[in-house]
């Protein structure tokens, strides 16, 4: 039998051992915040999970044929070369290697927009909030309700378009519960749109490295009933 029809095998064995290793690992670690507070973080966390698999996949065959070469073809004892590779399958792998980034590659990317577009959906929303960032506070603002309260408060259930803007420096809001983040820069509105789902209190944390105390530059949005909703506003309102 030919070298590399020998090596198929124990290589495929490997890697299938070690991708379920580390998917076992993987779902052990829970790589993303335990609270799915929005529509969009289960958008955001079913792509990751997506990704993740065929990640380690890949990950799990390279190191398999890493380390099938380096078992079976370490040098001998005394310092001499070690086996050789006699057979190759030769273009019928690149061909076959070639064909499967492609198919992998225009997938991820079919897959990315789709999940991207469903992510951004419509440019309606029923909440309207401003953020205005500045070294080193977030302020808010609802213009139609008239209200400024020192957090961001959002009714559950409704999707709400926050328009972002920076009176200074470059800063980025970033609500990890919903999976979200989105630059502040200054002259210019950037809109992101969320639609949350569970009521609790999630942090707000500025992911854009700006200035002395950046990482002090924090703040909370409250997900409420939306029968609450306006009321909560009027008791923040200063
Ligand atoms: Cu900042």
């Amino acid at each position: 039998m030919s070298d590399w029809k020998r090596a198929v095998p124990i290589i495929g064995a490997m890697s299938a051992a070690l991708a379920v290793a580390l998917t076992r690992v993987l779902a052990a670690v829970h790589l993303m915040p335990g609270v799915v507070a929005a529509r969009e973080a289960a958008i955001v966390d079913s792509a990751f999970a997506a990704v993740l698999r065929i990640d380690v996949l890949i990950f799990a065959v390279v190191i398999a044929t890493l380390a099938y070469i380096l078992l079976f073809f370490r040098a001998g004892a005394e310092g001499g070369e070690g086996k050789r590779f006699e057979s190759s399958p030769g273009r019928m792998v690149e061909i076959a290697w070639m064909a499967l980034s492609c198919v992998l590659t225009l997938g991820l990317a079919a897959y990315g927009s789709e999940e991207f577009l469903a992510l951004r959906g419509s440019r309606e929303a029923e909440v309207d909030v401003q953020v205005r960032a500045a070294q080193w506070s977030w302020d808010f603002s609802y213009p139609a309700l008239n209200a400024t309260p020192a957090s961001l408060i959002l009714p559950k259930g409704k999707r709400a378009r926050i328009s972002i803007t920076s009176e200074d420096v470059l800063h980025s809001l970033w609500i990890p519960a919903f999976r979200l983040k989105q630059d502040a820069l200054p002259g210019r509105v950037n809109t992101l749109y969320v639609t949350p789902l569970v009521t609790g209190t999630y942090e707000i944390v500025c992911a854009e490295l700006c200035g002395l105390d950046h990482t002090n530059m924090r703040s909370t949005v409250e997900v409420v009933e939306p029968e609450e909703f306006e009321a909560r506003l009027k008791g923040e309102t200063w």
